[in-house]
């Protein structure tokens, strides 16, 4: 596998387009990872970006209060020793500008934007079988040629617009979360109505209600949310991680999802310890903020009667913030803790003891339409000057299914993942030679500090494409049962949890229509761990030729 041509941006043109080693889609984190390995091998590489910048979720996602729920010094590239030790996090959860700062360092340090595409959409990427290479048209009229073509498309990319009949007669403006203007909003002696309560509404709403005249927000599932406790980072903490920023980095990698050696986990069950224990473990985390706090024991998320117990310390919080007795009802949730994502927010409870903050359960009385003058439930009208959708993404294979994929014989992904995504690994799929999938469904992915699985996936694929070289090998692909092994054996790991339980993103139930099957692989460190052993087994499961 020689480099078609070593320069930074390809001239070569034949009939089929550009020609390049490798397309990669996007230049979120992954993406631009991705480049950057590529080009360290000596390939031509283009990246494709429909934003005009880098940093992919962290660009699109500038809604007030976005901020990571990972820890800014752990969710950052380990890549490079240069990169972690120079650049200093300000807070405990980087905020979304903080972050897109840092994308953008990354992508002027390492000199990555010549090889990016910007404003330049991927529309369909098909498997030419007699050049076994990829023909990629995008946005801007283009055709690029590769031998591989990776999808670095991120896994909260697509957003959940619900169809409500009547938004195009909407007279105010509206927004959706995860593509905010750039410009940023001023909600000032507006009358806003707000969609959703997952993560992106619990972290804006405190922030939207400061600045608007009112705010109403519209739940249908009630959320649990735990204290974030963000604060400043200080000149010790920092400096203290950065010395020892390679055994955190290792210390990580065992841990379930990637991120948090630092949580002071327990062990054993719940229900095993006494009432007063576990209370008191909770107090604690609860007092400490963040994802910790269902550290404590090892059955929160596998056993019902375990998790009940989570889930009312949570409610009993909410009940003592909000003051009016149905409004904080109202938020209390009855699902299982956990089995949607958790929020942290800061002061999410305590605004809905504004005057100005309204909260309309559509639970049982779904939003019917939106009017000229803003929405209508359960028979009454609302009026607003600005609507916000925090209603989420399709996660996972949105991004992937809005292009047009096609593999060997002509076979649309659309149709191989028809009743739910299929893949090896996360990573590639039989009948789409060359086509590898960065944190794809099937992977640890949205369960694991994300930039630890990007830059995973990034090297496994580099180390698959060197052994290619060494081997003469034009393609690899991952063989049919290997593939429906490792199907199953993602769904039985999620069915011995109760992350099945509910109607999350995980599971793709947030979209009408959309399969229902648990998507992402349940524990970092076993993953490594086959993926790995997979590799010594020479690439078991994977066909090349
Ligand atoms: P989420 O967590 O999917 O939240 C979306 C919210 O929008 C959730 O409360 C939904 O209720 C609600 N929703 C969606 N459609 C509707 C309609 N039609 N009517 C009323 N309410 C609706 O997305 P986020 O952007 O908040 O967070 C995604 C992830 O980003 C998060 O988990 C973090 O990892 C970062 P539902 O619960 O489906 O009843």
């Amino acid at each position: 596998m020689a480099s078609e041509k070593n320069t930074k941006t390809s001239t070569a043109n034949n009939s089929k387009g550009a020609v390049f080693d490798a397309v990669v889609v996007g230049a979120g984190f992954a993406g631009m990872y991705m480049v950057y390995r590529l080009r360290e091998m000596g390939l031509n590489v283009v990246a494709c970006e429909e934003g005009d910048g880098v940093g992919g979720t962290w660009f699109w996602n500038r809604y007030p209060g976005a901020r990571c729920d990972v820890e800014s010094m752990e969710y950052s590239y380990e890549f490079s020793e240069a990169l972690q030790q120079e650049w200093n996090w300000t807070e405990r959860f980087a905020s979304q500008a903080e972050i897109l700062s840092y994308a953008n360092h990354v992508a002027d340090r390492f000199d990555l934007r010549p090889h990016i595409r910007f404003s330049t959409r991927v529309e369909s990427a098909h498997f030419n079988e007699r050049s076994n290479r990829w023909q990629v048209t995008t946005s801007a009229g283009n055709k690029l040629n590769a031998r591989f073509c990776i999808m670095a498309t991120g896994c909260l990319s697509s957003t959940n617009m619900p169809s409500i009949p009547g938004l195009d007669d909407f007279a105010g403006n509206f927004y959706h979360t995860g593509r905010w203007p750039q410009e940023g909003v001023d909600f000032s002696n507006r009358r806003v109505g707000i969609i959703g309560t997952g993560s992106s509404a619990i972290q804006s709403i405190p922030l939207v209600a400061e600045q608007a005249k009112s705010l109403t927000v519209f739940q249908r599932t009630a959320t649990y949310s735990i204290p974030a406790r963000n604060e400043a980072l200080s000149a010790s903490e920092i400096a203290e991680t950065k010395a020892n920023y390679a055994q955190l980095r290792a210390d990580n990698k065992k841990q379930p999802a990637a991120f948090g050696a630092r949580f002071k986990r327990g062990g054993g069950s719940a229900l095993a310890a006494s009432p007063k224990a576990v209370q008191k473990d909770l107090e604690a985390r609860w007092e400490l903020g963040g994802f910790g706090f269902m550290a404590g024991f090892n059955d929160f998320l596998l056993n019902e009667d375990a998790n009940a117990l989570a889930a009312e310390f949570v409610r009993n919080k909410i009940r003592g913030i909000v003051s009016d007795k149905a409004t904080a009802e109202l938020l209390c949730p009855d699902q299982i803790i956990g089995c949607k994502r958790l929020c942290f927010d800061t002061n999410y409870y305590d605004t809905y003891n504004r005057d100005d903050v309204h909260l309309v359960s559509v639970k049982n009385k779904p939003i019917e339409r939106v009017t000229p003058n803003g929405l209508v439930t359960n028979d009454v009208e609302y009026v607003f000057d600005d609507l916000i959708f925090a209603t989420g993404f399709d996660a996972m294979t949105g991004s992937l299914l809005r292009m047009d994929i096609r593999g060997r014989d002509g076979e649309r992904l659309q149709d191989k993942w028809h009743a739910g995504p299929r893949t090896y690994l996360g990573l590639n799929m039989h009948g789409f030679p060359n086509l590898f999938t960065i944190t794809g469904p099937g992977s640890p992915s949205v369960l694991a500090n994300m930039v630890v699985a990007t830059q995973q996936h990034v090297n496994w694929i580099c180390a698959a494409l060197k052994q290619m070289q060494a081997d003469d090998k034009t393609l690899i692909e991952a063989e049919a049962d290997a593939e429906d092994q490792w199907v199953e054996y993602v769904n039985t790991l999620a069915s011995h949890t109760l992350y099945p339980t509910c109607n999350s993103w995980y599971l793709g139930a947030n979209v009408p229509g959309k399969p229902r099957v648990f998507m992402p692989h349940l524990g970092f460190p076993a993953y490594v761990e086959r993926c790995e052993e997979i590799v010594s087994a020479g690439y078991r499961g994977f066909a090349f030729s």
